[in-house]
């Protein structure tokens, strides 16, 4: 009896021990700290995105699935912005054996370097700040140990510091001070997030909460986490005081005068025992017309064992009740990074209705089988974000007005200057313009480009064209918006007599042509020139003040007869001359020329007048030059075509086949063959069946690129290309993909479509209609995301004029497959 008391007591402690040991993290073999429920990952993402801080990178926690922590550095600034300064990673060491992860960060500009060493201890983590050399005087006082939490996923929850209770926030409502701009830590090249008002001072937030052990979310254990240190005092901040964006942030000031080991922090995110992800029944919310092939795709944590047989249709009959329209066993595609996947393959119903899918305990929100599913998909981006996103007039719908009229003032001669959106401004302005001289007439026509306000000309080529190929393939007569450039007027749902293809494509050619006669060739960009208007969210009309600068003017003086102002808030032109992107406008002012003949036949006329200037112009520079490749060109056809060549250069083949004869046709169709292989070889490559990106930009463009090709394939060669396939990018695009199952065309999507954009109106956590989001985000090493509460990740969430107008393409053709 004694004997085996004293071995069941072992056993239990055995049992215990191993149980212990799943409980704690550990370094696993894709370099990240793992335990079930929690990932820890340092530095998998470093800060090396085009825009300087994008709330992507460092030391990131996701937590039962969802990154809800990142920005783990050190930093030089209580709460980030995107234009603060990032530190670069200069080494990272992986030291499996010890558990450790080691990360040297530098800041050049301030001859400033540290490493973090963070290494797992039990269910938490150690989060250790060596320094070698003091931290610089500059930056005494400034430079801390940061850690950022999602707003979307902590307001509202509760937290202790050292015992004492509090609430994290909805809306930012903290505490701020200001002190003098010299003490401000230089932010990206010099310029500045911020407009002093003339007081020469930048606020500074105060911390919420300060103290030694800090526990965030204590009442969801699905968030909770918990800080500690002993050598360091932790502050609570809220970064949206300075900028919608911000985070909730805790940091800790580095101390003064001394090295080695100068900050630690334990920090232990809480993992509900035994968690396992719920299933994410990925499929088309808009549904399925009764011929096409339905295969839903069921993302499952690894952790989740397959559910042989349990896949149900389910039928939402018209009287109330719901009935089984069919079962089927689920067939394993296996795994693809972090999840495993399964397929439902439900093509056997056809019968018109109501349906929803139903997993295991996971059912879906209802999707319908119909005929009709498709024929309104383009429809919320034409009458609705297309016409938002026209420059330079007012714009209304109904009771709402979406802006008034920008840049009243026109555009100024661009300096010589660098640019915080990618630009430059070469010494050259190759132009007769002074710097800062106004230039006139370019105040006309033209798209915003995204979440910003700027023309960014290469995309307003893009833009044109799009509108151009869709007239000329589809003719689309539909009317819902009145268009007067005379009162420089735009009224959503207002039918004006004239198809609104074509005042989009008017309305483009308008401004591009301006460019070409105004400056003698197509500027790179008509862009802010200062940072504090460039991040502006809200009405477009009131980013400048309307009144054209006068330098001679104090800031924020007006002059008597109140047309100028010494507040330099006037956009600028870049003019810095680029040979090839005249030739791209050259190309589109012909065929703008063509389609405007009979509409608009003054603009036909410049257009087709300043074509053949540009062209000229432009060949005689690039003989002279002798240019080989413009690296600027490249880098922004890198953002503009930055999909597989093969689709590419079939497209543009396919495109060529109505001018051309049946040989012509003919003679492709070995291409097609291949391009047909190419299309299934997405059944091996993902669970999805279409090219997904890996960049820092999630890749619509490239699916959508793919699916416009796909189509046309189809529609010249059904044969070859079935007409099964043209359905994978719709899928994807309205549900059918990973994180979660949502539309990512904004209102299109009839059940389920994504709730939040990142457009001009994301600081009211909104959506402009029939945007389009880049999709899913993949952050290294194995995840996928698209936040649906948090609008402020662009490359995940902003919808472009460039991609939003391909999305008609990729609309309008696939409707036109689906009618024939
Ligand atoms: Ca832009
Ligand atoms: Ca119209
Ligand atoms: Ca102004």
């Amino acid at each position: 009896m004694y004997m085996k008391k004293i071995l069941s007591v072992f056993v239990l402690l055995a049992i215990a021990t191993a149980v212990h040991a799943q409980d704690q993290l550990r370094l696993n073999d894709l370099e990240y700290f793992e335990r079930q429920g929690v990932n820890v990952l340092v530095f998998s993402n470093s800060f090396n995105g085009g825009f300087n801080d994008e709330k992507n990178s460092g030391i990131e926690i996701i937590h039962h699935g969802v990154r809800t922590v990142q920005g783990g550095a050190v930093r030089l600034n209580n709460t980030p912005e995107q234009w603060d300064l990032v530190p670069l990673m200069t080494d990272r060491k992986v030291d499996a054996a010890k558990g450790t992860i080691e990360v040297t960060m530098r800041y050049a500009d301030y001859d400033f370097d540290s490493r973090v060493v963070v290494t797992a201890k039990g269910k938490a983590v150690e989060i250790a700040v060596w320094l070698d050399k003091p931290v610089p005087d500059a930056l005494a006082g400034e430079a801390g140990f940061n850690l950022e939490f999602l707003p979307s996923q902590y307001w509202l929850k509760t937290y202790t510091m050292d015992g004492r209770l509090g609430r994290l926030p909805r809306y930012a409502t903290s505490q701020t001070i200001t002190r003098p701009n010299s003490e401000k830590p230089r932010q990206f090249k010099g310029f500045r997030t911020y407009d002093d008002r003339g007081t020469g001072r930048f606020i500074d937030p105060l911390p919420i909460e300060t103290g030694h052990r800090l526990s965030l979310a204590t009442d969801d254990p699905s968030r909770l986490v918990t800080i500690s240190s002993d050598d360091a005092e932790l502050r609570l901040f809220d970064g949206r005081m300075l900028a919608q964006n911000g985070w909730f942030v805790v940091s800790s000031v580095l101390p003064t005068g001394k090295t080695g080991k100068v900050v630690t922090w334990t920090v232990e995110p809480n993992a509900i025992p035994g968690w396992i992800r719920e299933p994410n029944i990925g499929f088309s919310q808009i549904g399925y017309t009764p011929e096409q092939p339905k295969v839903a795709v069921i993302e499952l944590d690894k952790n989740d064992p397959v559910q042989a047989g349990s896949a149900s249709l389910m039928r939402l009959n018209s009287d109330g009740t719901t009935a089984v329209a069919y079962t089927a066993d689920v067939k394993t595609w296996g795994p693809y990074f972090k999840y495993n996947y399964v397929k439902f393959d439900f093509s056997a119903v056809r019968e018109p209705g109501v349906y929803y899918i139903q997993y295991g305990k996971t059912r879906t929100n209802d999707c319908l089988i119909d005929e009709h599913v498709y024929d309104k998909i383009t429809d919320a981006t034409t009458d609705v974000w297309v016409p938002i996103h026209m420059n330079h007039m007012y714009v209304n719908e109904g009771y709402r007005t979406w802006h008034g009229e920008p840049f009243k003032e026109g555009y100024l001669q661009a300096p010589e200057s660098d640019h915080f959106d990618l630009h430059r401004q070469g010494a050259q302005t190759d132009t007769k313009y002074k710097p800062l001289e106004l230039i006139p007439g370019l105040n006309i026509g033209g798209f915003f480009d995204a979440g910003d306000f700027d023309i960014e000309t290469g995309s307003n080529i893009n833009v044109v064209q799009n509108f151009i190929r869709t007239w000329e393939l589809f003719k689309p007569q539909r009317d819902e918006t009145f268009v007067s450039q005379q009162q420089r007027y735009v009224d959503l749902h207002r039918p004006d007599g004239v198809p609104d293809v074509l005042q989009f494509i008017e309305h483009g050619t308008l401004n591009l042509v301006a460019q070409a006669e105004q400056i003698g060739h197509m500027a790179s960009t008509l862009s802010n020139s200062v940072l504090d208007n460039y991040h502006h969210l809200g009405d477009a009309g009131s980013i400048t003040d309307g009144l054209h600068y006068d330098p001679t003017l104090r800031p924020y003086e007006v002059s008597a007869d109140g047309r100028r102002s010494g507040t330099p808030d006037d956009m600028w032109a870049f003019t810095t001359r680029n040979p090839r992107l005249d030739l791209r406008a050259a190309d589109v002012f012909v065929s703008a020329a063509r389609v405007l003949k009979g509409y608009n036949d003054d603009l036909a006329e410049r257009a087709q007048r300043q074509a053949e200037r540009l062209r000229k112009e432009a060949e005689e520079l690039l003989s002279q030059r002798s240019l080989n490749r413009d690296p600027q060109a490249d880098a922004e056809e890198f953002w503009l075509f930055g999909e597989a060549s093969i689709v590419h250069k079939l497209q543009t083949a396919l495109d060529s086949i109505p001018m051309k004869d049946e040989a012509y046709r003919q003679g492709l169709r070995p291409t097609v063959q291949k391009f047909a292989e190419y299309v299934k070889s997405f059944d091996k490559d993902n669970p999805y069946g279409v090219p997904i990106g890996l960049g820092n930009w999630a890749g619509v463009n490239a699916v959508l690129n793919f699916g416009i090709t796909v189509n046309y394939a189809h529609i010249y060669f059904p044969d070859i290309v079935g007409k099964d396939e043209v359905y994978r990018v719709a899928n994807w695009l309205y549900g059918c993909h990973p994180y979660h199952n949502y539309s990512f065309v904004a209102v299109v999507g009839a059940a389920r479509p994504k709730q939040v954009f990142y457009g001009n109106n994301r600081a009211d956590f909104s959506f402009i209609p029939g945007n389009v989001a880049p999709g899913l985000l993949f952050r290294k090493p194995d995840h996928f995301e698209n936040f649906d509460d948090w609008p402020f990740l662009w490359g995940q969430n902003e919808g472009t004029i460039a991609g939003n107008t391909q999305y008609i393409i990729f609309g309008s053709s696939l409707k036109k497959v689906i009618s024939e």
